[in-house]
């Protein structure tokens, strides 16, 4: 009877898991690092879910030696009843049903989605092994997958006092690029989403080295504790960060602000702990009614003169980190990523509560208030500076590519599309480079050492250093409020330097520039971090190059015992000879690029605020730990 319909259900499941592992790309973008990391956020935003409902406030995850991965939560647990309309328990529900998420059970308080939130259905499709325990009501139950397909029902496993959901997954090696999961990676993303949730505990356990490595992420301060965090070692203009939030038949707001003595702006936004990255009307409101209350409060306290203009927002964010963060029911993702907020009530929402307690704010502390207003005006005054003296530097023709720098070996295609750039370091590698290049398509311009620190210094001494000049030159772009993509003379600018500290510190040095001034060419995807060899290893006439140490052990343990073999150690780029150097990192057949996105809006200012900022050592000890390692940027 009801059998029927019963297997024509399954039959879609099947039909919809099926999908997910044929075009994977749909459901998680991409099968690179970027997707297999995406799996794992999604399980534990299953878990957060549960926190957000109030019923979870543990979530622990752990790499495994094979690279399975397990998160366990001491949520409810995913309900075991069966749930009639569809004849399958609710955990069977939930692993194959696509966006059978929480809402399943009526009551929609599932309140993530929009990137994430596509299931964890689509874990469990692309998985070769998904092991699923609940404790609930007093028993433990539990049931595996392969694929997506259950291999056999739900079962008792015995009693417990405890409740939560345990989930273990195998991501399948047939399906994404690879398996290996950084530990850098996931634990941003884990203090990110503990900073969004406070009082969440969330422990990352690494236990694929010898040693496992762990790390507890827990605020109790949330969002306030998160710009601290961002803000690092840098002086600020008051000692507790602003913090709002509210209420509404809209949903919630957080907002919590800290001025620096630097030059920066980081304004993160999320929705439902989701990175906003293209803003959206929650960021439009919280701008918005800064710049009111602002120049309000300057206006009364006559700080800001009739006949002076308003200070602008930009000069207001000058120094300022900020975390938004809204909740509601139901986010509408829009824009080219699907990070911008859709949601028109919130603009209104986010405008009224933080024009109304920003003001107040002011009016009990005028302390702060007042440094805050003052920071404002210096930084106007700085803006109508830099920008007479960037009128005055495009007069005399130095950033136009009219007049293209000196040392720029221009390559002779014309169409953008299909030209590269090397910035490469120092001057003798740039003459290798030179020689060892294809001229059609690559062009080449070295930079001598170290370039200026754009985090230190402001825009307005940038543009005084040879070096910056002659990039922004050579890209064609102009820079900041000019910078326009359009005009970008090549699709790819990669990074050549030196595998040692000093490299790595002057590739953070470029990379910065790029962050703060043409963020756009980070963003399109233009910048490339080139991979020169670590060692030349020779057996007889024939060689082989290694990237790293580990590639070198595992290249040695495959010479037949008898083999003499002679390992060079490349100290910089200027001991291959530009054969050498083609060969192994400029050929677009056999070299490796990594390109540098900012998904990872923390890492990156990890990286880029406190290790470019003012303190010393925090930056060494960051430069030695990751001096081969920028994965940091990449994911
Ligand atoms: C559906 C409904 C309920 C909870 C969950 C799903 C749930 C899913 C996951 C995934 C990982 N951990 C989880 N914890 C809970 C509500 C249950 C109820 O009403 O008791």
């Amino acid at each position: 009877m009801a059998d029927s319909s019963y297997s024509g259900k399954d039959i879609q499941v099947l039909e919809g898991l099926e999908a997910v592992r044929k075009r994977p790309g749909m459901y998680i973008g991409t099968t690179g690092p970027k997707g297999l990391h995406h799996l794992v956020y999604e399980v534990v935003d299953n878990s957060v879910d549960e926190a957000l409902a109030g019923h979870c406030t543990v979530i622990d995850v752990n790499i495994h030696p094979d690279n399975s991965v397990t998160v366990v939560d001491n949520g409810r647990g995913i309900p075991v009843d069966n749930v009639p309309k569809y004849r399958k328990s609710g955990v069977e529900v939930v692993m194959t049903m696509l966006h059978a998420g929480g809402k399943f059970g009526g009551e929609g308080y599932k309140v993530s989605g929009g990137l994430h939130g596509v299931g964890v259905s689509v874990v469990n499709a692309l998985s070769t092994l998904l092991e699923v325990e609940v404790r609930r009501d007093g028993k433990i139950h539990r049931q595996s997958y392969s694929c997506g397909k259950p291999q056999g029902p739900l079962k008792p496993a015995g009693n417990t006092k405890t409740t939560g959901t345990t989930i273990t997954f195998m991501a399948d090696a047939s399906i994404f690029e690879t398996l290996d999961y950084s530990f850098d990676t996931l634990s941003t993303h884990m203090r990110e989403t503990a900073f969004l949730n406070k009082n969440l505990k969330i422990t990352l356990t690494d236990e694929r080295e010898l040693e496992p490595r762990r790390e507890e992420y827990r605020y109790a301060g949330g969002i306030v504790d998160f710009v601290k965090y961002l803000t690092g070692t840098k002086e600020t203009l008051h000692s507790k960060p602003v913090y709002i939030d509210s209420t509404g038949a809209e949903g919630t707001v957080e907002v919590a602000m800290l001025w620096n003595t630097g030059y920066t702006e980081t304004v993160l936004a999320f929705a439902n702990n989701i990175n906003t990255h293209e803003g959206g009307t929650h960021l439009d409101g919280f701008k918005n009614a800064l710049t009111r209350t602002i120049n309000d409060y300057a206006r009364r306290q006559g700080i800001l003169k009739e006949k002076e203009d308003n200070l602008s927002g930009e000069d207001i964010r000058e120094g300022l980190t900020a975390v938004i963060s809204v909740k509601l029911r139901e986010p509408q993702f829009e824009g080219q990523t699907k990070t911008k907020l859709g949601n028109t009530e919130m603009r209104g929402f986010v405008q009224s509560v933080i024009t109304q307690q920003l003001a107040e704010f002011l009016e009990e502390h005028p302390k702060p208030a007042r440094a805050i207003v003052s920071k404002s005006t210096q930084a106007a005054k700085a803006r109508a500076a830099a920008r007479k003296a960037r009128e005055l530097t495009r007069r005399k023709g130095l950033l136009e590519s009219s007049t293209l720098p000196g040392k720029l070996a221009d390559c002779s295609v014309r169409d953008p599309a299909f030209t590269e750039i090397y910035l490469v370091e120092g001057d003798s590698a740039g003459g290798s480079a030179k020689q060892a290049r294809d001229r059609s398509f690559q062009a080449i311009l070295p930079l001598r050492g170290k370039i200026l620190n754009v985090e230190r210094a402001g825009l307005n001494r940038a543009l005084g250093s040879e070096e910056i000049q002659a990039m922004i030159a050579a890209f064609g772009t102009s820079v900041a409020e000019e910078f326009d993509i359009t005009q970008a003379r090549y699709h790819k600018a990669i990074i050549m330097t030196d595998a040692d500290v000093d490299g790595a510190h002057i590739r953070c040095l470029i990379l910065t520039f790029f962050y703060r001034y043409m963020r756009q060419m980070i963003e399109e995807g233009y910048i490339y971090i080139a991979q020169p060899p670590l060692y030349k290893i020779s057996v007889g006439k024939s060689h082989t190059y290694a990237y790293s140490d580990k590639e070198l052990q595992e290249h040695l343990t495959t010479l037949p015992s008898t083999s003499r073999y002679q390992i060079q150690r490349y100290k910089g780029l200027g001991e291959m000879n530009p054969e050498q150097l083609w060969e192994t990192t400029m050929d677009p057949a056999k070299r490796t690029l990594l390109q540098v996105s900012l998904d990872d809006a923390l890492a990156a200012e990890e990286a880029f605020s406190n290790l470019m900022g003012d303190q010393v050592e925090p930056r060494k000890a960051f430069i030695q730990r990751h001096a081969r390692d920028v994965r940091f940027l990449d994911i």
